[in-house]
């Protein structure tokens, strides 16, 4: 077995990651710093549209800590959502997994930033292009998935968090140790109200890759300029999980790295 990556300064964190795998040193990597001032408000980029197959976008499946970021693994058969349209043209991505970066305390965590600015988490909600059979092949295509990032800010100026993201964070308490898992459902439309009409939706778009390894730059990127709301007791469910190492696994994010060149586009709902 090879060697475990990690977040932080030791062992095998961001830094060294290229020896855990190589294409986390490519140049088209993963999460970024949006600079507002020059992004490409691009007037041909059309709307997503996002569109979930059961009521309310009603999902269910496992809450898994992995040691790295509390997952919900969907259990697509019992219903799942499909984003397409904006930079994704005509493909179709279908809705795999949701997770959350979150920070130990309140003014980081995310892993994209704005003007240098840090949310306290981000949401992650991760498609696979369907012209290939299944996520794990497309993994590692260019055009292979997509993923819609979704901040997480402090109630206060945000509102309420939602009764979905009440209920997960609940359920991280049950799942505090890495590998432990609980079955249960979520609503994506309550946990993320922007999904409900995704094409009236601002986001900036780009082309990265995946913020952990392998580091696959396979992602088509969208993140939402609106943030959702979380609160105290959301941030503390988040920082009592554990990671491998039976440390909090707060911080779960990777820094920014640079653009490099590449556009990112704006689109203004
Ligand atoms: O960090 C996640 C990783 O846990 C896994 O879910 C991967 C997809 O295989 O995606 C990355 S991320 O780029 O969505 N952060
Ligand atoms: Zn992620």
């Amino acid at each position: 077995e090879g060697a475990q990556w990690k977040y932080g300064e030791t062992g095998y964190g961001p830094k060294d990651w290229k020896k855990v795998a190589a294409h986390c040193s490519e140049s088209a990597q993963s999460p970024i710093n949006i600079e507002t001032s020059t992004v490409n408000k691009d007037s041909n980029l059309k709307g997503l549209r996002f569109t979930c197959d059961n009521k309310n976008g009603m999902v269910s499946g496992v809450l898994v800590n992995n040691g790295h970021a509390p997952t919900l693994a969907i259990n697509k058969p019992q219903g799942t959502a499909t984003l397409t349209g904006g930079p994704l043209g005509d493909n179709v991505y279908r809705l795999q997994q949701l997770h959350f970066h979150f920070g130990c305390d309140d003014d980081k965590g995310s892993e994209h930033t704005v003007n240098g600015e840090a949310y306290f988490g981000e949401l992650h909600l991760v498609t696979y292009n369907t012209k290939y059979p299944n996520f794990a092949t497309s993994a590692d295509k260019p055009d292979g998935l997509a993923v819609i990032g979704v901040f997480l800010q402090e109630d206060d100026d945000a509102g309420e968090p939602s009764v979905s993201l009440r209920a997960l964070s609940r359920a991280m308490s049950m799942i505090e140790e890495a590998g432990a898992h609980v079955i249960m459902r979520a609503f994506l439309y309550d946990l993320v109200p922007q999904l409900r009409d995704l094409s009236k939706t601002s986001f900036y778009s780009y082309k990265g890759s995946l913020t952990t390894p392998p580091c696959y730059q396979s992602v088509n990127w969208i993140v939402l300029k609106k943030p959702i709301a979380a609160g105290e007791r959301v941030f503390e469910a988040m920082r009592d999980l554990h990671d491998h190492e039976e440390h909090s696994m707060c911080n779960n994010f990777r820094p920014s790295r640079p653009l490099n060149g590449r556009t990112v586009s704006e689109y203004s709902g």
